[in-house]
């Protein structure tokens, strides 16, 4: 059997990890200006924690003097990668994407690659299979959500002294920091013999939603004696669930979450809610500053982490003005 010599060569190239390279293309550089055209493609706006990024980011552009563009997804991935394609077609300098969920928006990154658009991921990352920091893409910006969710079981683990039957509320299937968070939660609880999550239900980062699935699993599950919510927004919701109920949040329901936004931190201070792992969402000023970091041809990190603080009723109170 003869094989063409074009296929040999096809063969040799996609062997070559630097062959493999340049046939995807190199990463977009950023042209060194006094100002910018950039894209922040944001996920939704239903909550006080993505409300909270897009004003960040919005008045660090104005600080600045950049033009912002702004999209907003309405919770739908396939939005999501059509408004990238429409910044594309704009040709903004650069686009901040927050992606919903980890596969569907990775089109989203390499279309904008293949435009000549450099691209950093902010709050959520992409499936590191099918794209990479620093070769696909510029940076991941967030922070580390498997910490994040060891952190909620490690305060839970002391509030219940290592007894509990949990109900944990996930955030947006396929998103990293649902992924994530449970990663973390459920790793360190595999530690407690008399720590288990009982039922486990997505309620999509959303109040209403997680108000609806708690009550569904409180139903099913009256014997829980504590809650893991991805977000603090599913765990107010799960607050209304059991006051529904009768049930006394904080007392015979020990409720633990992740965010730190303002309603939470009152939750905490009126003894509802026991903790929440902060996940800061003012990303403006660090975004920009990689942002000119690039365009000054400086190594980015592939992950630059966000460091976030803890709350319980220790300090509530003092960060409460300053929460979102
Ligand atoms: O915790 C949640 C939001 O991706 C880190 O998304 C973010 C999460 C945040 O909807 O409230």
């Amino acid at each position: 059997m003869s094989i063409p010599r074009r296929t040999i060569l096809a063969l040799a190239a996609a062997a070559s990890p630097l062959a493999a390279a340049l046939a995807q293309g190199t990463m977009p550089k950023l042209e060194r200006k006094a100002n910018y055209r950039v894209g922040f493609a944001q996920t939704e706006s239903n909550n006080p924690w993505r409300i909270a990024q897009t004003e960040s980011m919005r008045s660090e552009a104005q600080k600045r003097g950049d033009q912002f563009v702004y999209t907003d997804a309405a919770a739908s991935a396939a939005k999501q990668v059509s408004d990238v394609n429409s910044m594309i077609a704009q040709k903004v300098d650069l686009i901040f994407l927050a992606p919903r969920e980890e596969r569907p928006l990775v089109p989203a990154v390499m279309a904008a690659k293949r435009a000549g658009i450099p691209v950093i991921l902010l709050d959520r990352r992409v499936d590191a299979g099918q794209a990479q920091a620093g070769r696909d893409y510029v940076t991941f910006i967030g922070s580390d959500f498997v910490d994040q969710g060891r952190r909620a079981a490690e305060w839970l683990d002391k509030a219940v002294s290592g007894k509990a039957r949990i109900i944990e509320l996930q955030g947006t299937t396929g998103s990293s920091p649902a992924n994530d968070r449970r990663k973390g939660f459920v790793d360190y609880i595999a530690k407690r013999s008399d720590m288990k999550v009982i039922a486990s239900q997505s309620g999509d980062f959303v109040r209403d939603k997680g108000r609806q699935v708690a009550e569904a699993l409180l139903q099913a599950h009256p014997d829980a004696t504590a809650i893991y919510a991805h977000n603090d927004e599913m765990a107010i919701g799960a607050i209304a669930a059991l006051e529904a109920r009768g049930r006394k949040p904080g007392q015979d329901v020990i409720i633990a979450s992740i965010d730190g936004t303002r309603s939470a931190l009152q939750a905490i201070i009126d003894g509802k809610m026991g903790a929440t792992v902060e996940s800061n969402p003012r990303f403006g000023p660090k975004a920009f500053e990689t942002l000119d970091r690039y365009a000054r041809g400086e190594t980015i990190d592939q992950w630059v982490v966000v460091p976030d603080r803890f709350f319980d009723r220790e300090n509530a109170q003092q960060f409460l003005a300053d929460a979102y």
